[in-house]
Formats: C-alpha cells, sequence, structure tokens
C-alpha cells in the first residue's frame, strides 16, 4: 500500500475501527458495492453532460440512425445489470449466513436492554452496566432481550447490530480481533433518552481479561439473586413444600423431562422454566391445579434470567417432588 493509501486506511480506520471477525468481508463487500454505484452514477453524469453539449439543439453533430436492433441493446444491458446484481446478492447471503450462524464454543453473555441502559450477564453470574467487558480472538454468543421495548444492539466497529425484542430472545455473535473500547450503541429510537443509551465494549488480552474478572469478583450470583427474588415474588410462597397451596417442588426440576398434564412428558429446559413463570398455564404439571398466577407483567426480564439460574441451581438437589 502506498503511503498515501496508507494514511487514508488509517483515517477510516481511526474514525471506523474494523475489530471483528466478520468486518474485514463486510467492508470488502460495503466497499465493492460502493464502488460499482459509484462508477455507475459517476459514468452516467458524465455520458448525459457530454451528450447534453454535443446533441444540443441546432448542433452540427451527426445523428446517423440506430445501428443495432434495440431489441438486442435492451436484452443486453438488463440481462448484463441482473447478473451484476446477483453477484452482490450471492457475495452478501454468503456473509449474511456466516453472520447468523453462532460459532461452537462460543461465550454466553445475556443482554438485557431496558429504557435507557444495557445490563449484561455473564455465564458466571457477574453483571455490567453500559460496559462489557470480553477477551480478544473468543466468539462470543449475545442472547438479546428487552425488559419494555424495541432496543438495537449495535457495536459499529465489530459491523454488528441486531434488535433486543421484549419477549423474544435473539442470539447473535462476534469475536473480537483487536484490543481496545468500542463503542456500544442503542440503534432503535426508544424514548426520550435514547441518545444517552450508550457504553462500551472493553476488549482485553485473555491475561487482562482474567485479571478483570478477579478483580470484578463474583458478585452476587445470579442463582443467589434469583433465590431473593423467589422469596419477594412470592414463589417460595407455594414452591416451598410446606404451604397450604400444592405446588411442585423446584429442586431437581431443570434439565430433566417432567410429566405435564395431558400425558405428556416435557424437557424442563429453559424454555420451559421460562414459559411456566411467565405462562404457567401453557403447560401445566401433571397432578396439580393450574392456579399459579401469569408474571407475564410482573417480572421484569432481567429478575426472570435470575429466577431462571436459582431454578437451575436446584438442579443437583434430590427431586422432591410428591408423586401426584
Ligand atoms: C399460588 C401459588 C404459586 C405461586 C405464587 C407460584 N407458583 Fe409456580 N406453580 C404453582 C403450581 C400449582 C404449579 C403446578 C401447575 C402448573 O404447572 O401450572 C406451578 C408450576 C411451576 C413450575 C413448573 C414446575 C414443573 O414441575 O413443571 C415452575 C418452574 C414454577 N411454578 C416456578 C414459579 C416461580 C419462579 C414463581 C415465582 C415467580 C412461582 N412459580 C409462583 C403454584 C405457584
Ligand atoms: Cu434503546
Amino acid at each position: 500500500m502506498s503511503a498515501f493509501g496508507a494514511s487514508i486506511y488509517a483515517l477510516i480506520d481511526g474514525a471506523l475501527p474494523s475489530a471483528s471477525r466478520v468486518s474485514p468481508s463486510f467492508d470488502a463487500l460495503f466497499l465493492a458495492l460502493l464502488l460499482t454505484c459509484g462508477t455507475v452514477v459517476i459514468g452516467l453524469a458524465v455520458v448525459i453532460l457530454i451528450f447534453l453539449v454535443r446533441y444540443r439543439a441546432g448542433s452540427p453533430a451527426p445523428r446517423p440512425p440506430l445501428r443495432i436492433p434495440p431489441w438486442k441493446l435492451e436484452t443486453t444491458w438488463i440481462t448484463a445489470t441482473t447478473l451484476v446484481f446477483l453477484v452482490f446478492f450471492g457475495w452478501g447471503a454468503a456473509i449474511y449466513a456466516r453472520m447468523a450462524e453462532v460459532p461452537d464454543g462460543a461465550m454466553m453473555i445475556e443482554i438485557v436492554g431496558r429504557q435507557w441502559m444495557w445490563d449484561a450477564r455473564h455465564g458466571d453470574g457477574r453483571r455490567e452496566f453500559a460496559e462489557l467487558h470480553v477477551p480478544v480472538n473468543q466468539p462470543i454468543r449475545l442472547r438479546l432481550t428487552s425488559e419494555d421495548v424495541i432496543h438495537s444492539f449495535a457495536v459499529p466497529a465489530f459491523r454488528l447490530k441486531n434488535d433486543a425484542v421484549p419477549g423474544k430472545r435473539v442470539d447473535t455473535w462476534f469475536e473480537a480481533t483487536k484490543p481496545g473500547r468500542y463503542p456500544i450503541y442503542c440503534d432503535q429510537y426508544c424514548g426520550t433518552k435514547h441518545s444517552e443509551m450508550n457504553g462500551f465494549v472493553v476488549v482485553e488480552t485473555a491475561e487482562r481479561f482474567a485479571a478483570w474478572q478477579a478483580r470484578a469478583g463474583t458478585g452476587s450470583d445470579a442463582a443467589t439473586r434469583g433465590r431473593a427474588l423467589s422469596v419477594r415474588y412470592g414463589c417460595a410462597g407455594c414452591h416451598s413444600g410446606d404451604t397450604v397451596v400444592r405446588a411442585p417442588r423446584l429442586e431437581g426440576i431443570a434439565g430433566r423431562p417432567v410429566p405435564i398434564e395431558n400425558g405428556q412428558i416435557v424437557m424442563a429446559d429453559d424454555a420451559y422454566l421460562r414459559d411456566s413463570i411467565l405462562l404457567p398455564n401453557q403447560h401445566v404439571a401433571a397432578g396439580y391445579a393450574a392456579v399459579m398466577p401469569s408474571y407475564a407483567c410482573v417480572v421484569p426480564e432481567g429478575d426472570l434470567l435470575d429466577l431462571v439460574a436459582y431454578i437451575k441451581s436446584l438442579a443437583q438437589e434430590q427431586p422432591a417432588r410428591p408423586a401426584p
């Protein structure tokens, strides 16, 4: 690269660094589209200008009749442009597929969008607000959701942008390739302080990330918070066994098959636990009355993650479920 080319590149990289595994291929496509469209726009403008002057009314330029049949001309340009755009379509689809497929072994981080902050929860229960520490060269699976309205988690340096939708969990991923601090934005207008819903992804080397983990402590982990919440929301009142209401014990159900009302057996995975809290009448546990209230508009998304973590932490305990 020439010195001039290198400095142009440095300027662009300074304004918008390219710091993820997919960003070079994303940028190559973007540049190719820009060059193709730019060439067409400038080429057309030049031709229009030349024709304007050369064939102005009363100019002596010769105007011979067309020698090729018009249908040939039309078929040629329609075929040529279609082919060019099909190439871009295929190229874009290949990159999209790569961006949509989370690689195996990715580290899972849950992101909850909320008016107006980003709340990140690491696998070990650590929580961060408006900052997200990740190790370099490690694929990260982000599970996005929202507590209130639609937000969009965007990190331009990673060419990453994905909506966080209430009631849905959407997976996306990135792999940072350069240590540094990269801005996070909310890219979906979400109310008064939308423009302040920012943060930073802090990409660190493996050693510095480990040091950060040690410094940040384990904090109060998700399961501990969930235990406190299960008292606050009154779950324990029904589910702790020694109560008037007959409710199944929650020990030892997570990750195991559980019988439900219509004789079916379902796997008590994250989605089942979640649905049991939000839509308890969807799968009623076999042998129990459908008396559990729905917590759909009561438990915010962040608390739901903690409650599910708490029930999962009871997975190893003896199933204390009385025979129905
Ligand atoms: C009024 C009593 C009551 C309260 C309060 C209550 N539950 Fe339940 N829960 C039940 C009953 C009864 C069932 C079994 C019937 C059903 O599946 O709807 C149940 C089922 C469940 C299940 C499915 C268990 C299985 O074996 O399939 C889960 C998980 C659960 N509750 C979690 C919670 C959480 C978390 C809370 C608090 C946010 C909560 N419950 C609050 C009564 C209650
Ligand atoms: Cu937002």
